[in-house]
């Protein structure tokens, strides 16, 4: 690196609620603000690397905001180098349990970390990694939220009509056949020739998945169930994995590399999607990518397309990158996408830049 300066000066952290065009049900609750964390780690050289996290509700927030500043402390006058602040963080939090909310946090400094590293030598971070920025398939996942069959149908058309070959039902209503007829009123709207995955949001018991499972089967049309059964169940994964015909995808709780392989060895999916909050930011995403690829396995993307397609791009088995538009409210330059494929932006970075004045409107 010829700047030497690219140490860790400081980690500012700030929280919004962004209002989202189309509120989202799924079988855990309604989702109709996008709270998220800002993350500007600025380094010495005068570089500000920046992400953001998805808390997943406000109620959220603080313990998370909490966590970045600790690590903040932890970590000032460090080289930007994430591999080093992956062993830093990791070891720091060895006894406590390197999981979930700490998990968001060290993800956080690790793609803000990324994005400076490319900055810093003027590359977007695809060719950091050591590929070119290229189109990368996405389905459009604004939508398609547990609604009565009326709303539900009118937003399928709508979001095919905004350029997508592809999008996300959420199942897991109270009964198989309300499952069964939110199934059949989208693929009608939509045509024989739209990509359709379902996400059931771990509703479900072992058993029940397996029955709407077949159901899904019967109908047929369906690329990939989503999450069936509890999300840390991996035999009962494996088992619905073996019952059901239709591809069975999970990964967007797997808590870290090391937690997807525990669900690779169990052999509980047929596709996998790791979230890049969760899975340990850039860093933990290129190590679970080896792991897909070790296992033969399509691998896509969890919320975060403007990372995601950076990494998508460079990931063997590349499949789908799920498109949100969450953040759109607050980036200076939202992810571009052109009949249903995300450009990978070619600015140094992930092209992640703030909105400020959107970023003060919105400030929680
Ligand atoms: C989902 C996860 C988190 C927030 C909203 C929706 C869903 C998905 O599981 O995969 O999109
Ligand atoms: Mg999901």
């Amino acid at each position: 690196m010829s700047d030497g300066g690219l140490t860790i000066q400081e980690i500012r952290v700030r929280a919004v609620s962004a209002p989202m065009k189309r509120p989202l049900t799924t079988s855990t609750g309604a989702l109709t603000r996008a709270a998220l964390v800002l993350v500007d780690l600025r380094t010495a050289s005068g570089i500000t690397g920046r992400s953001y996290l998805f808390p997943l509700g406000p109620h959220n927030v603080a313990p998370i905001v909490k966590l970045l500043e600790a690590m903040a402390e932890m970590l000032k006058g460090d080289a930007v180098a994430p591999f080093e602040i992956e062993r830093k963080l990791r070891a720091r939090y060895t006894l406590l349990g390197v999981h979930n909310i700490v998990l968001f946090a060290l993800s956080g400094i690790d793609m803000a970390a990324w994005d400076a590293l490319g900055q810093a030598q003027g590359r977007p971070l695809v060719e950091l990694l050591g590929g070119v920025p290229k189109p990368v398939l996405a389905y459009n996942s604004n939508g398609l939220g547990i609604l009565p069959l009326k709303p539900l149908v009118k937003e399928a058309v709508e979001l095919v009509r905004e350029g997508f070959g592809a999008v996300k039902l959420r199942l897991g209503r109270p009964s198989l056949d309300a499952d069964r007829a939110a199934l059949l009123a989208v693929r009608q709207a939509i045509g024989p020739d739209v990509t359709l995955m379902v996400d059931f949001n771990q509703a479900l018991t072992v058993a029940e998945a397996i029955r709407r499972g077949r159901m899904i089967d019967e109908e047929g049309g369906v690329l990939w169930i989503e999450e069936p059964v509890r999300a840390d169940d991996f035999a009962g994964c494996a088992k619905v994995a073996r019952e059901v015909a239709t591809p069975i995808q999970i990964g967007e709780n797997f808590m870290g590399p090391e937690q997807m392989a525990q669900a690779l060895a169990a052999q509980a999916c047929d596709y996998v999607m790791p979230d890049a909050q969760r899975i340990g930011g850039v860093t933990g995403w290129m190590r679970a990518a080896a792991l897909a690829q070790a296992a033969g396995l399509e691998m896509s993307s969890h919320l975060f397309p403007e990372v995601s397609a950076h990494l998508l791009a460079v990931t063997p088995g590349g499949h789908y990158l799920e498109y949100v538009d969450w953040a759109n409210p607050i980036l200076a330059q939202p992810l571009e996408l052109r009949d249903g494929w995300a450009q990978v932006p070619t600015s140094p970075g992930t092209g992640i830049r703030w909105d400020e004045k959107a970023v003060k409107r919105h400030a929680l």
